[in-house]
């Protein structure tokens, strides 16, 4: 499905950004709806404050491109660094205010244009908008019942439920804490600002937002689904370009060449994570990420790969022979791949939870294994030696998405099904010592020897619909005929 509907008014293109912001009319909409939903969940004594990303060194004075932090991003839609969005419910008119950096003709002369306040409310449809370094003045003058930038003179109930609160002591900061740090790791801006403001304004609560916006991200806005499935038919796209290019003694990065230019060609301007395009042994690695092997006839290569489509990203594995065709063994342990991935896609129905898939999978994997005599138990843990990882995750503004997984699926929820197994060489030998261990590694060596090195794992991303699950990834052939098949045109197209 081409993209849709999606309406520029102006192009608005920032050089300092990892991608191109539009001022689009209906994320616009859908940007205000996602923060009416939030405001929905805090009280008129609360101000919520969100930050935006860092910049990450990539080495001395290069940075890595910059990739703006997620729930900034999902509030805001603004990918420039140094914004920050403050929500005071409880105010009249200013209930939503945005900080952005103030623009320098010095440094857009290096780092290229940096939003104008106009341009920002024209992403955002935040009217109020600050520059970055009067944060610190807008703090301290809302804390001190000051309306900020107005006369003493002037006469404003603009503030004054917040004002309330804090006179009454009960003023509250709504901050996405996130993950917990440990005692010793560093602290990000939520807990440096939590820290500061606990400091300074006594008697100020803390409430840790993290849940209520995760909670509003785990379910995809119709905005949301379209750039989603945008982003995985670039995605597909490649991946069948890398099924093309892979061939005996070609390299990896070649593959993970043509993969990437087409995310570019399709103005995705990165991958939502390093690509993972690993042949023979390298794919029992789980995230093998060198690209440096040269491929053989007899070789799968296993290829994890996606693009982040303007802020979306999906997530897609195939396994395939470098010859054109599966090996007997090869197939053995591909096919219980796929029939433990439909047996995952059954049981994602509305309602379940994904613990639900992960079971239906699980299930399929044990039998099949203990029919090849990779295991020797029908029930139990001993199946995980070779099936180590979950199958299940929230894919969307990150590629392992927020989200509850205690929370029953409903339309709107999208996440993978990878099932993988992976005959990794030594992994009998790292169990512990004990007398069923020794029984078991006896029993299964020889099964073990024919399946050695292989991996494999099938990967699609998935959108719950009121119609049920639906393969976003889909155009990747995955069965055992339909990638021969590809694989075949292939070798036509070299003749
Ligand atoms: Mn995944």
């Amino acid at each position: 499905m081409k993209r849709v509907l999606a309406v520029a008014v102006t192009a608005l293109v920032i050089g300092s950004a990892a991608q191109p912001a539009r001022a689009d009319d209906e994320l616009k909409a859908d940007l205000q709806a996602r923060r009416t939903k939030l405001m929905a969940g805090l009280d008129a004594q609360t101000m919520f404050v969100a930050w935006s990303a860092k910049p990450a060194v990539y080495s001395r004075d290069v940075d890595y491109e910059y990739r703006q932090d997620s729930n900034l991003l999902y509030l805001t839609g603004i990918p420039q660094e140094g914004t920050i969005l403050v929500i005071m419910p409880g105010n009249e008119t200013k209930k939503e205010i945005l900080f952005i950096q103030e623009p320098d003709p010095k440094r857009e002369q290096w780092t290229g244009h940096m939003l104008t306040k106009a341009e920002a409310t024209a992403i955002s449809g935040i009217q109020t908008v600050y520059w970055t370094a009067q944060f610190e003045a807008f703090v301290a003058s809302v804390m001190n019942r000051a309306p900020f930038e107005m006369r003493r003179t002037q006469e404003t109930t603009e503030f004054d439920r917040f004002f309330d609160a804090v006179t009454g002591g009960h003023a509250k900061l709504s901050l996405v804490f996130g993950h917990r740090p440990g005692p010793s790791q560093p602290l990000g801006d939520p807990y440096e600002f939590a820290r500061a403001a606990r400091d300074r304004y006594i008697d100020v609560g803390l409430v840790d937002a993290t849940a209520t916006v995760e909670a509003l991200r785990q379910v995809k806005t119709a905005y949301e689904q379209r750039l989603l499935r945008r982003s995985l038919e670039i995605s597909s796209d490649a991946h069948v370009a890398g099924m093309r290019t892979a061939a005996p003694g070609k390299y990896e990065y070649e593959v993970e060449a043509a993969i990437e230019q087409v995310y570019l060609t399709n103005g995705a301007m990165s991958w939502s994570y390093p690509s993972i395009v690993a042949s023979g042994p390298n794919a029992t690695t789980l995230h093998y990420e060198s690209s440096s092997r040269r491929m053989e006839a007899g070789d799968l290569l296993l290829v994890d790969a996606a693009a982040d489509y303007q802020g979306q990203s999906g997530d897609i594995t195939r396994t395939y022979p470098i010859s054109g065709t599966f090996s007997p063994a090869q197939k053995d342990l591909y096919q219980i791949v796929v029939a433990a991935q439909d047996a995952g896609i059954k049981a994602a129905v509305a309602g379940h939870r994904t613990h639900a898939v992960e079971v239906a999978a699980e299930d399929v994997v044990r039998a099949g294994l203990l029919k090849l005599g990779l295991v020797t138990e029908a029930t139990g843990d001993q199946f995980r030696i070779w099936y180590p990882h979950g199958i299940c995750h929230w894919i969307g503004l990150d590629v392992h998405d927020v989200g509850d997984y205690k929370r029953p699926l409903e339309p709107g929820m999208a996440f993978t099904i990878e099932p993988g197994i992976y005959i990794r060489d030594g992994l009998l030998e790292q169990l512990p010592d004990t007398p069923e261990n020794r029984a078991f590694k006896e029993k299964v060596r020889p099964v073990v020897q024919k399946y050695l090195n292989i991996g494999v794992r099938l990967e699609d991303s998935f959108l719950l619909t009121d119609a049920g699950p639906e393969r976003l990834s889909g155009k990747v052939p995955y069965t055992i005929d339909a990638i021969e098949a590809l694989l075949r045109t292939r070798a036509a197209a070299a003749r």
